[in-house]
C-alpha cells in the first residue's frame, strides 16, 4: 500500500501537508497544519471603470497622468524599436508590448534609493527611474555602455541568464539590512523564471532573514513558446511564495492603479522591517518573445486578439477621460511629444561612437588568459581590416 509518512516519523504522524486537490487518506490522526490563500487585486477593469474601494492613487489624477505618459512612451518606444531591428539598426530587440502599466507602476512605487534588479523587457520601470532611452538602444544595439546608466548608478543592468538577478536582489536587500539602510530591492522574474532554482533561493533567503526585498513575477503567460499551463501545475505563481514563509500577492497587471498599489504597500512592509513580498502581475506578451522569434508558430491567434481586450493603456486612458482629467487634444499632443523624444533617442543612438573590439575583452578577467589575449589581437586585426 502506498504509505506517504515520512520513514523516521511514528505510524500516526500528521504526515506532509498537501494540497492534492482531492482527499487522500494518509491513515491515523489528520491534523491540518498549514493553509494559505493568495489575493488578487484589481481595481481598474478592461472598460477602465474603478472599482471600490479604491486606493488613495486613484484619485490622484496627476500621478495617474504621469504614469500614463509614461506608458504612451514606453509603448512609441517598443515600436519603434522593433522597426530599427527589421531594418538592421538594432539587434535582437525584447519587446514589452502588452507590460507598460507592470512596468511603470512597479517603477512609481520604488524610491530613487530602491536597486532595481531587472530581466531584459523592463525598461518602463529604468525609464521611471532615470534611465534614458539612449542608453537602451545602446545595450540593444550590441554596446555594454548602454548598461552604465547616468541614473540610477546603483541598478542593476539587463540580466539575461534567467533567474540569476533573483541572488542579486535577494543579496542587495541583505545588503541593506545589515547597513540599516532603509532601502529595498525590487526584482523581475518572468513565469518561465519561476521554475529554476535560483527563484527559490531568492526568495529562500528572503524569507529566512527577513530581508527588504519584493520579488515581481511577470505572468506574461509564455515562456518563448512553452505556456504557462505546461511550465507548471500550480494554480498561481504567487503561492509559490509560500514555501519560502513569505506572503505571495496576485495582481492584475494591467492594471497601473492595481500594481502601483500593491507593489507600493509591499515596499512599505518591506522597509520598515516586515520582510518580502511575491507579486504575481498577470499580464499578457503582446509581441513575440524577441525579434528572433515568431510566435505565430506556436500560439493561437483568437488568445493575443483576446488579450487586446485587455491591454493596459486603453484602461487607463478610458477611466482618465472618464474622470474629465483626459481629453483628445491631450492625446494628440503626447503622441506627438513621445515620437519627438524617441526620434531624438535614436539620433543619439545611431551617431553614438562604436565601442572599439576591445570591449567585448575588457572586464572579463583581471588577467585575461592566453586564448583571449590571442582572440583581442585577431579582433583588432579584423577591425582594422587588415584580415578577411
Ligand atoms: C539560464 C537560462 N536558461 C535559458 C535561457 C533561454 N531563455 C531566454 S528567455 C527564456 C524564457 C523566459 O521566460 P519567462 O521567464 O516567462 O520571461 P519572459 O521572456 O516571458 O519575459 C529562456 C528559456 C536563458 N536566457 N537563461
Ligand atoms: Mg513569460
Amino acid at each position: 500500500m502506498y504509505n506517504p509518512a515520512p520513514v523516521n516519523e511514528p505510524p500516526d504522524s500528521p504526515g506532509p501537508v498537501r494540497d492534492l486537490g482531492s482527499p487522500v487518506a494518509f491513515g491515523g490522526i489528520l491534523t491540518t497544519v498549514a493553509q494559505f490563500e493568495i489575493k488578487h487585486h484589481q481595481f481598474l477593469d478592461a472598460e477602465g471603470n474603478l472599482r471600490e474601494p479604491a486606493p488613495a492613487i486613484a484619485r490622484d489624477s496627476a500621478e495617474l497622468i504621469r504614469m500614463y505618459r509614461l506608458m504612451t512612451l514606453v509603448r512609441t518606444f517598443d515600436t519603434k524599436a522593433v522597426n530599427l531591428q527589421r531594418t538592421g539598426k538594432l539587434g535582437t530587440y525584447a519587446s514589452c508590448l502588452g507590460h507598460e502599466a507592470t512596468h511603470v507602476g512597479v517603477g512609481a512605487a520604488m524610491r530613487p534609493e530602491d536597486v532595481l534588479a531587472p530581466v531584459y523587457r523592463e525598461f518602463g520601470t529604468q525609464l521611471w527611474r532615470g534611465v534614458k532611452l539612449s542608453e537602451i538602444l545602446i545595450y540593444w544595439g550590441g554596446d555594454e555602455r548602454g548598461c552604465d546608466f547616468s541614473v540610477p548608478r546603483q541598478d542593476f543592468p539587463w540580466c539575461i541568464p534567467i533567474a540569476s538577478q533573483m541572488l542579486h536582489g535577494a543579496g542587495v536587500a541583505m545588503a541593506f539590512k545589515i547597513r540599516g539602510e532603509p532601502r529595498c530591492s525590487v526584482t523581475y522574474i518572468g513565469d518561465g523564471g519561476t521554475s529554476e532554482g535560483a527563484f527559490y533561493e531568492g526568495i529562500n533567503l528572503a524569507g529566512a532573514r527577513a530581508l527588504p526585498a519584493v520579488f515581481v513575477v511577470v505572468n506574461n503567460r509564455w515562456a518563448i513558446s512553452v505556456p504557462i499551463e505546461s511550465q507548471t501545475a500550480t494554480r498561481t505563481l504567487a503561492q509559490k511564495a509560500i514555501a519560502a514563509g513569505i506572503p505571495g500577492v496576485q495582481v492584475d497587471g494591467n492594471d497601473v492603479i492595481a500594481v502601483r498599489h500593491v507593489v507600493g504597500e509591499a515596499l512599505e512592509r518591506a522597509r520598515s522591517g516586515g520582510g518580502p513580498t511575491v507579486v504575481e502581475a498577470l499580464t499578457y506578451r503582446l509581441s513575440d518573445h524577441t525579434t528572433a522569434d515568431d510566435a505565430s508558430r506556436y500560439r493561437p491567434v483568437g488568445e493575443v486578439s483576446e488579450a487586446w481586450q485587455r491591454e493596459p493603456l486603453l484602461r487607463i486612458r478610458a477611466f482618465l477621460k472618464k474622470t474629465g482629467a483626459w481629453d483628445d487634444r491631450q492625446e494628440d499632443e503626447l503622441k506627438s511629444e513621445c515620437a519627438r523624444q524617441v526620434e531624438a533617442a535614436v539620433d543619439e543612438y545611431l551617431s553614438a561612437p562604436k565601442p572599439s573590439t576591445d570591449a567585448m575583452f575588457d572586464h572579463l578577467f583581471a588577467k585575461p588568459p592566453k586564448s583571449l589575449l590571442q582572440q583581442r589581437e585577431m579582433a583588432r586585426r579584423y577591425a582594422n581590416k587588415q584580415e578577411h
